[in-house]
């Protein structure tokens, strides 16, 4: 179910628990305000999220209330996994889903990353 992009953070919400360790994820690359994991729902041959660490539901929360070294941080590591999974070549999309209008459905600001296939014009 859709979730409302604004708001305060939920400590439960399941990336919050993947970022305790609270429930397993299969892990591409983490830095220290980052963490990249395999969707659990892949909607291309290759669907990675890319999450900060700090909590933030949305864009407007994480561009806004992180610091310049976390979003520096956050932003690499969407680089950094793009190339560790071989897509630079070929090309990969970026997508962030933010609140109801979008279908966010886990109030923890990420990154979806898809490729290695052609992709259609719209990923969820
Ligand atoms: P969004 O609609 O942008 O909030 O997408 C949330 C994504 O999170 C969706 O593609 C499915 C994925 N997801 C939900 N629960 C889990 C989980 O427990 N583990 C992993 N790896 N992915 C999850």
């Amino acid at each position: 179910m859709a979730v409302s992009g604004r708001g305060p953070y939920d400590p439960q919400n399941i990336f919050a628990k993947i970022l305790r360790g609270e429930i397993p994820c299969r892990k591409v690359y983490e830095n220290d305000y980052a963490l990249a994991f395999h969707d659990i729902a892949p909607q291309a041959p290759v669907h990675v999220l890319v999450i900060p660490k700090g909590p933030y539901v949305s864009f407007a929360d994480f561009s806004q209330a992180a610091g310049d070294a976390e979003i520096a941080g956050f932003t690499r590591a969407v680089g950094h996994v793009a190339g560790l999974l071989g897509l630079d070549e070929d090309g990969y999309r970026l997508l962030a889903n933010m609140g109801v209008a979008a279908g966010q459905e886990v109030p923890h600001f990420h990154v979806h990353l898809f490729g290695g296939a052609a992709l259609g014009p719209m990923l969820h």
